[in-house]
């Protein structure tokens, strides 16, 4: 589209239509109605929630399945303030969430009026990109870059609007932003990460959140067998290789799966794809200390940001995690086309895996039916779970109890509230992950302290706005995971 004269609020709608977004989540209020007003001409749907935590944890879900950035909004001040603790957790999340935030108009800034807060700082540490609309001339431009930011630098963005300028005449091009391939990485780093994989004794590959968010399922599977190197998820990432998968050990970090922490323990060499190695993922757990302290280190990412951040390595790439392996794979066969499978480690892992289900087995076998237990509980949910469901996590013993059980065959299923962790964001995830994958069941999971928190509001938005999510809510009438530390350490008071 050629330039064009247009009102700003139109120069807004244009560009979030050029970006693709028909969804955007928020609170109505007085300082968008310019904008608000047009998004049913341009076939945008707005979902009303019942607080705007929800809004922003709901334009994160959705990005998070579909990949492409998701919209908040909301009234200034009061309204926005709401967006912080969500923005957060998307950031941490590397979900490309564009919070369009209209603050006081252009000529009361400072003074004290209504619902002022200056809203730039509370976002400065949860967004990879803030512009402040400075000129109602710039709408469109300051729009399409705050899409660039969120997608190339794979985060939360926020474009901060004075309200006065929705309106007006300006004069805009509407065109979609570009997606910047990072390509594999330098091929220097690629090299020295096949000579480093090649002579591993026992490999084992992290798989992160960047595995779904590359949609590398397939290179990273190719790579596993290629090595027969047994794949660990990271933390509340179970989703990021089959689960059915002979190699797959589950997730390591808080209540995962021992098959997995015991396997990577061996490890002479690890392989972490589109992790940052987090300290709280790779803390002991069960009494053991698992991380193998001695062993080489791959790192692959795509944000610059994470390399060498918890985890010294010994090779590092830059690059995207799926072209990365893909040339990882390419490159071995060269310089070792026939190797064969390594049946003992592959025996060997199977053996980890089945005396871990043994173990869980046993913890979660219980017959007392009222109150259940609540490991039996859990794993009995999650077996009827179909296959291609979407769960959504909270914060809270039951929650990361389930780290344990929770499978997935696909990527973008498991959708949790990372390192932030903060209770409340089970359930409006789960809004935007309905809206992202309607064909998919999507269930939230959290207890009753954290359900209270979002949740149970929500479910009047969810009612209202016909999104059929299943909430599952562990109702032991108490905060348990923070009860749990008063007795462990409190002395039971
Ligand atoms: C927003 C927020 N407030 C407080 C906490 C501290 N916290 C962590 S777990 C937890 C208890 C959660 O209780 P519930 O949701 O009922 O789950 P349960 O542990 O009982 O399974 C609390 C209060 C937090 N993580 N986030
Ligand atoms: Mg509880």
């Amino acid at each position: 589209m050629a330039r064009q004269k247009m009102t700003p609020s139109e120069a807004l709608v244009e560009t979030l239509l050029a970006e693709g977004v028909r969804d955007i989540f928020g609170i109505v209020g007085s300082a968008f109605m310019g904008a608000l007003d047009l998004f049913p001409a341009a076939g945008i749907r707005f979902v009303p929630v019942a607080h705007e935590q929800a809004a922003a944890h709901a334009a994160d879900g959705m990005a998070r399945v579909t990949g492409r950035p998701q919209v908040c909004i909301g009234q200034n001040g009061p309204g926005i303030a709401n967006f912080v603790s969500a923005m957060t957790a998307a950031y941490w999340a590397h979900s490309p969430v564009v919070a369009l935030t209209p603050e006081t108009g252009s000529m009361g800034i400072g003074l004290g009026g209504f619902q002022e807060l200056d809203q730039m700082p509370m976002f400065a540490k949860s967004t990879v990109f803030q512009v402040r609309v400075n000129q109602p001339q710039r709408m469109a431009e300051l729009a399409r870059r705050a899409f660039y930011m969120a997608k190339n630098l794979n985060g939360p963005t926020q474009l901060n609007i004075p309200r006065d300028f929705f309106y007006g005449v300006c004069e805009g091009e509407i065109y979609p932003t570009p997606l910047i391939r990072r390509g594999a990485g330098a091929i220097e780093d690629l090299e020295a990460a096949a000579q480093l994989a090649l002579k591993a004794d026992y490999p084992v590959i992290v798989a992160g959140g960047g595995v779904s968010q590359a949609g590398a399922l397939a290179e990273v599977t190719s790579l596993a067998e290629y090595l027969t190197a047994p794949v660990v998820n990271s933390y509340l990432h179970n989703d990021t290789f089959p689960a059915s998968h002979d190699l797959a050990c589950g997730p390591i970090g808080y209540c995962g799966s021992k098959a997995a922490m015991r396997t990577i323990q061996k490890a002479d060499v690890v392989i972490a794809l589109g992790t940052r190695l987090g300290p709280f993922g790779t803390l002991p757990q069960y009494d053991m200390a698992y991380w193998p302290e001695k062993a080489k280190l791959i790192q692959c990412d795509t944000n610059i940001e994470v390399l060498d951040l918890a985890q010294r390595a010994d090779v590092y790439s830059c690059g995207d995690v799926k072209a990365f392996t893909a040339l990882l794979v390419r490159r071995l066969r060269e310089l070792a086309p026939e190797r064969p499978v390594d049946e003992a480690r592959r025996a060997g892992v199977q053996r980890e895996k089945e005396i871990w289900a043994a173990e869980l087995d046993s913890w979660s076998s219980s017959t007392r039916s009222a109150p259940m237990h609540p490991r039996r509980f859990h794993r009995e949910w999650t077996r009827a779970l179909p296959v291609n469901a979407i769960v959504t996590t909270d914060i809270g013993n039951n929650a990361s109890m389930i780290n344990a059980y929770l499978r997935f065959e696909g990527i973008r299923r498991h959708i949790s509230a990372l390192s932030w962790g903060n209770c409340g964001f089970a359930y409006g995830a789960a809004l935007g992950c309905k809206l992202g994958a309607p064909e998919a069941p999507v269930i939230a999971f959290q207890g009753d302290g954290a359900y209270g928190i979002s949740g149970v509001a929500e479910v009047m938005t969810a009612v209202r706005e016909n999104i059929p999510v299943v909430a599952i809510v562990a109702s032991n009438d108490e905060w348990g995971a923070e009860k749990k530390n008063q007795i462990d350490f409190y002395d039971e008071r």
